[in-house]
């Protein structure tokens, strides 16, 4: 028995939120939402009821708070008896390898790009430090699909924590352009912006009416 609610930051902003909400979605999980708008003084006085970190996204379940998205992803996943990972063990290990290196890098890809769902059509100029990230992706994505994707269109073929981790990053390539990134890889970010779970998600990030003037990179 679940009692389930997740607070999230923007919908259009906040990437660490879509990763625990996408999964949840995939996992058919009944959650409630509530909404926190970020950069404003009512965040800095609601955040710190539901998050010991003052950091978005947080899971209630009932008497439970777990906070960080990837201790998120892995209690989703428990809930549906180890569903959000790979059955088989190598995959499952690389899947978590993957998610990861996600959470705890792509410094460059994250502030360089950050995410902006609802944006077209922005263009960053280039440093090294973010075209070693996307030739990272652009292998990352290419090696998961090649050695493990052959069962479906996700990095592991089934869907999995790992396509939750790196669905912002999908949503950067359709704001920021594909530039560096090879046919697997393209392929892939189409089928993860395509998906049709994360559409009322992206409806609703659309609809937002807040603006962060520092999120708002690339603008031609
Ligand atoms: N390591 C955290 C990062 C969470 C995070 O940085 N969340 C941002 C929103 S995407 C946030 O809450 N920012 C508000 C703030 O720092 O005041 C996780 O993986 O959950």
């Amino acid at each position: 028995m679940t009692d389930l609610t997740l607070v999230i930051g923007n919908r259009n902003y906040s990437s660490w939120s879509l990763r625990p909400w996408i999964l949840i979605q995939h996992l058919g999980l009944a959650c409630r939402e509530i909404r926190l708008v970020l950069d404003t003084p009512a965040f800095a006085a609601e955040v710190g009821r539901y998050s010991p970190t003052h950091r978005v996204p947080v899971l209630i379940d009932g008497a439970l708070t777990v906070w960080e998205s990837t201790a998120i992803l892995e209690y989703l996943s428990d809930l549906k008896g180890s569903a959000g990972w790979p059955a088989d063990r190598a995959a499952r290990a690389i899947a978590r390898a993957v998610t990861a290196e996600m959470h705890s890098g792509f410094a460059a890809l994250r502030s360089g790009y950050p995410m902006n769902i609802r944006a077209r059509d922005r263009r960053v100029p280039a440093n090294a430090a973010l075209s070693a990230a996307i030739a990272r992706i652009d292998a990352l994505f290419a090696d998961c699909r090649e050695r493990f994707g052959a069962a479906g269109p996700w990095l592991f073929g089934s869907y999995s924590a790992a396509d939750a981790m790196y669905l912002p990053v999908a949503f950067r390539f359709q704001t920021y352009g594909l530039e560096g990134l090879g046919g697997a890889a393209r392929a892939y970010v189409a089928t993860a912006v395509g998906d049709p779970l994360v559409a009322p998600w992206v409806r609703a990030a659309v609809d937002e009416p807040e603006i962060i003037e520092h999120e708002e990179v690339g603008r031609p």
